[in-house]
């Protein structure tokens, strides 16, 4: 399929390290992967679903103990430990392959190697980039299949060049504590072994997209970037986009398929998808930032997308969709999970493959599907998919969003003084934890831009990164927001409705970057008066509401101030000067 040599000299090298049975190259084509797909539902590790109401439909499950990321198990190996730690876990290059080698020695053998070819980002955009995964996993094969734009376009892409990212994936013997999520950004490299879950072994996605691009960006001057990517179109037919970064599980999906409220629905607004997850980010010919998102599919959350949550992510799923770890119900070969209706199945297998009984399992307090069950769906599925979606320039960047789970510090939304302050606000980022990653739940941790799991370099030479792209773009720059959907009262309730409903905090940062209305200057940025977040139609929302979801502790935000001096001295100095400089102001704002 390629003459490629660089290509070919490493597939050789890795073939006698494996020592696969047979070595098959992924073309992409309609006939190859339905004879994979039939060969998944042979050995089981692929479930047919009910072809008439979720027609091309799989299910398949993990292993019980392989259902998140491991971040534990996620390495950035690079020669120097000071580029990659402390954030990150970090392991000397050579230390690290001289610890894998022995496990990928001969693990495929008695099994075929797929050659994945794929490409992140549209086919033909001077922004995208080409990688190959090595997988023994048919699961591994049609998710990427999903995921990226796969097979031979994405060696067309290539060409001749040495610029692909060389994956490695192998099942091996799925031992828990020899699981290894390997990045080499030095050297374009990602070793993965012993594990099936889709964050450590779809390659492209985190591996690629996030911790080698975020390397990849700091060498070439762009952002790979942990957002979300949303248009907004105008009743005249303008559309502005907003990027947008949530830590995982914190709704990205939600707020990038959104349903515009009546009260803009009826004026003629619209909300276009870009993408839910990853934004690349380069600066254009007319200086301002464009964005692409370098996937071809999502990979959501199954649990609480339902027909008001979520419903243009719920018909995504309807067709040509992978499952995992979700329940099946029995009686019409679909699928179910928490949330998706009241009615969970009767007859029923929960995620692990246990039969039993729905109704009384979830009556007794247990979970039919996995809190972190998922569907792979194609972005073509999605009814409100951007038409920029394959523009190979990307679209313009107008604002950019922070946001965290925080039940009391931060307010339902503010505005940054400047793109340098809206670093530090990004850098601050914290929020209460969720089930994408394996872990404690519900602990408040720093995660700046969304960015700790999966920054391939030091996380101070990023917030420096961040500094620069400010510098270069100059008043061209995205305005920077940050947002709180999750404010709670005092008995646990979410007090702002969400979901559509975010729309009203989106249009007024809009109309900030157009200067349309004023805002109320405060320590910690830019606020809006109360009365300019429209509530028309809000059944549950007052002025007052607003007012409480506006409020700033001066007392907590002094307290999380500390929290983001504990991060800056974690990470140590190479932490901007300018960014401490940020937090000192912003503690003087705050002491006034
Ligand atoms: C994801 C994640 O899967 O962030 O997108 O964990
Ligand atoms: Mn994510």
């Amino acid at each position: 399929m390629t003459t490629n040599k660089h290509v070919l000299t490493w597939l050789d090298e890795m073939v006698a390290l494996l020592k696969p049975d047979k070595v098959v190259w992924i073309d992409g084509s309609e006939e190859q992967l339905k004879a994979l797909r039939e060969e998944s539902f042979k050995t089981g590790e692929m479930q047919p679903l009910n072809e008439e109401l979720l027609p091309g439909c799989v299910l398949h499950h993990t292993a019980v103990n392989d259902v998140a990321r491991v971040e534990g198990r996620t390495y950035i190996c690079t020669k120097k430990k000071e580029d990659a730690a402390p954030i990150n876990n970090w392991m000397e290059t050579s230390e690290m392959k001289a610890k894998l080698i022995p496990m990928y020695d001969g693990c495929m053998k008695g099994r075929t190697m797929y050659v994945l070819p794929y490409c992140m980002g549209p086919i033909g955009s001077p922004f995208s980039k080409v990688g190959i995964e090595l997988t023994d996993s048919i699961y591994v094969v049609m998710n990427m299949d999903i995921m990226t734009r796969m097979g031979q376009q994405a060696l067309d892409q290539l060409g001749d060049s040495n610029d692909f990212v060389r994956g490695l994936h192998s099942k091996a013997k799925m031992e828990e504590e020899n699981r290894y999520i390997v990045q080499f950004p030095e050297e374009n490299t990602i070793w993965s072994i012993n594990s099936g879950y889709g964050g450590n072994v779809l390659l492209g996605k985190k591996c690629f997209a996030l911790r080698i691009a975020s390397y990849q960006g700091l060498k070439e001057g762009w952002m790979a970037e942990h957002m979300l990517i949303l248009g907004i179109e105008d009743p005249n037919g303008h559309v502005e986009y907003i990027t947008a970064a949530f830590p995982s599980a914190c709704g990205k999906t939600n707020l990038a398929m959104l349903i515009p409220p009546e009260v803009y629905a009826k004026q003629g607004y619209k909300v276009w998808t870009v993408g839910d997850d990853i934004a690349w980010m380069h600066i254009g010919e007319d200086g301002r930032l464009y964005a692409i998102n370098p996937e071809n599919g999502f990979f959501g959350v199954a649990p609480g997308t339902n027909e008001k949550s979520n419903p243009n992510a719920l018909h995504t799923t309807m067709k040509n969709t992978i499952f995992t770890n979700v329940a099946h119900n029995l009686d019409n070969n679909t699928v179910w999970w928490e949330g998706l209706d009241k009615n969970p199945p009767e007859n029923a297998e929960e995620w692990t493959g246990k039969k039993v009984n729905g109704k009384e399992w979830v009556a007794a307090g247990n979970k039919l599907a996995h809190p972190n069950s998922r569907f792979t769906a194609p972005a073509v599925n999605c009814p409100c998919l951007s038409k920029e979606f394959n523009n190979p320039n990307g679209v313009p960047v107008t604002a950019m969003v922070f946001g965290g789970r925080r039940a009391k510090t931060a307010p339902l939304v503010f505005q940054s003084f400047s793109w340098n302050h809206g670093v530090y606000v990004g850098s601050a980022m914290a929020s209460e934890t969720t089930a994408a990653a394996a872990g404690a739940v519900g602990v408040v941790r720093r995660d700046p831009m969304a960015m700790r799991p999966f920054t391939g370099y030091n996380m101070g030479d990023y917030f420096n990164h961040w500094i620069e792209m400010g510098e270069k773009l100059g008043d061209k720059a995205p305005k920077i927001f940050h947002v709180n959907w999750f404010r709670t009262d005092d008995e646990g309730h979410f007090i702002w409705p969400g979901f559509g409903d975010n729309m009203r905090v989106l249009m007024w940062m809009l109309k900030r970057c157009k200067g349309e209305v004023d805002a109320v200057e405060t320590p910690i940025g830019y606020l809006p008066k109360p009365e300019d977040i429209d509530i028309t139609g809000l059944e549950d929302v007052t002025l007052d509401t607003v007012k409480g979801l506006l409020s700033v502790d001066k007392d907590l935000w002094l307290e999380d101030c500390n929290g983001v001096e504990e991060l800056y001295d974690q990470i140590g100095e190479r932490v901007p000067a300018e960014l401490r400089k940020q937090l000192a102001d912003l503690r003087a704002r705050l002491s006034k």
